[in-house]
């Protein structure tokens, strides 16, 4: 039974949606009257409800998504609101539609060279994964204690890790000093804080507590704890070899893998707090210098067209500076891991050739 006060806000939610001509999320666009009332009654194991689901899109107008799944039945449970989310942001992924299995691009990394060898417009390449450790929840429903014991749970893989070029030290967020902190943002290596997206999807409780980041010593391997995932496993590192970072990564994740299980449905690959995530959970972005192509008024259909989103030089939700965008694969969902980088790769080769074309 969901408390009728919670059953209230949801419906007060849903109006707020409706009423603001500026809203333009996911959330907005297929939480209709009919979907709301199948779901606004229903309640996970864990205790989670609609409400859990919309609150960050009905606090965030600006969202462009607008919900996360606050565990992992969620996604079954709130499937009407869910499907067709996952359907429009991830390339047309239908109910019936299954994630193919794992390829994470071994003996085929030497296909993707370095996109610029002169290095004219790439200022880096990144790679990230997110991870669930299975057996726990995500975010809202999670406990300090849980934050802990999984926190101390990585930290001990973390410690085993004997390979060179990956092996380094782990700094739990609390404790580091906030100068640490906020050269480690600016520099693009550690989540930011406050986001309030996150926020208001509940999913900063107890915080510093059980959040921190690992990383080598060439800061071009590293592993988010407890922000928005569990784990985002990320490898980066200057110019534009796509091949060489998506190696790093892929050994990383089998390192961390054969240590700790993590959660992976059969339909929607790894589970992920945010439906824009699910699948592979592959993001991979270059910071690209395109003074021509960017100033074209089509620069976003353009983009559109090749399946890549644009982000500002401070992640998502952040402008460009000084001409540099983030561009990355859109859908995480359907293809596999390889395709994913892939998908980044053929685009951003065709960004460069328009930007040739254009000098
Ligand atoms: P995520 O990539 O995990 O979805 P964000 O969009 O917030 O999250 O980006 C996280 C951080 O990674 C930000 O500081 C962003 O600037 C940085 N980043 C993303 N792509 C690159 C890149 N190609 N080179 C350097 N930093 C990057
Ligand atoms: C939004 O809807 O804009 C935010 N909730 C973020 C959505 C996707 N980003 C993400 O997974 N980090």
């Amino acid at each position: 039974q969901v408390d009728p006060e919670v059953v209230k806000k949801i419906e007060e939610g849903y109006a707020k949606l409706q009423a603001s001509p500026d809203c333009h999320s996911l959330l907005k666009k297929y939480l209709t009257k009919d979907v709301m009332d199948k779901l606004k009654d229903k309640k996970t194991k864990l205790g989670a409800t609609l409400l859990d689901v919309i609150q960050s899109g009905v606090a965030n107008l600006d969202s462009g998504c607008g919900v996360y799944a606050p565990d992992a039945e969620s996604y079954q449970l709130f499937a009407p609101l869910f499907n067709p989310i996952i359907e429009d942001y991830h390339n047309g992924f239908k109910p019936t539609d299954k994630q193919p299995k794992v390829d994470l691009g071994d003996g085929k990394t030497s296909q993707l060279k370095d996109l610029d060898p002169e290095g004219k417009y790439i200022i880096s390449t990144r790679i990230r994964c997110g991870r669930s450790l299975r057996g726990f929840a995500f975010n809202p429903c999670l406990t300090k204690e849980n934050y802990i014991e999984m926190q101390n749970t990585v930290k001990s893989i973390f410690d085993g890790i004997k390979d060179s070029e990956l092996k380094g030290t782990y700094y739990p967020l609390k404790g580091m000093t906030k100068e640490d902190q906020k050269s480690l943002i600016a520099d693009h290596f550690l989540f930011k804080e406050g986001d309030r997206f996150l926020q208001a999807a509940n999913a900063c409780r107890y915080w510093p507590e059980g959040r921190g980041i690992f990383h080598n010593k060439d800061k071009t391997f590293l592993v988010w704890v407890n922000e928005e995932d569990h784990l985002r496993l990320i490898s980066m590192q200057p110019g534009g070899n796509v091949g060489q970072v998506l190696e790093r990564l892929n050994k990383a994740v089998k390192t961390i893998e054969s240590q700790a299980p993590f959660s992976r449905d059969d339909r929607l690959g790894y589970l992920t707090f945010c439906p824009t995530n699910l699948g592979t959970t592959v993001r991979a972005s270059v910071h690209i210098k395109l003074p021509k192509v960017s100033a074209r008024p089509d620069f976003k259909k353009i983009c559109d067209d090749l399946k890549l989103q644009i982000r500002g030089i401070h992640g998502e939700h952040s402008d460009s500076e000084g001409g540099v965008y983030d561009i990355s694969n859109k859908a995480r969902l359907g293809l596999t891991e390889f395709e994913a980088v892939k998908q980044m790769y053929d685009g951003v080769k065709k960004l460069i050739e328009l930007e040739k074309e254009a000098e």
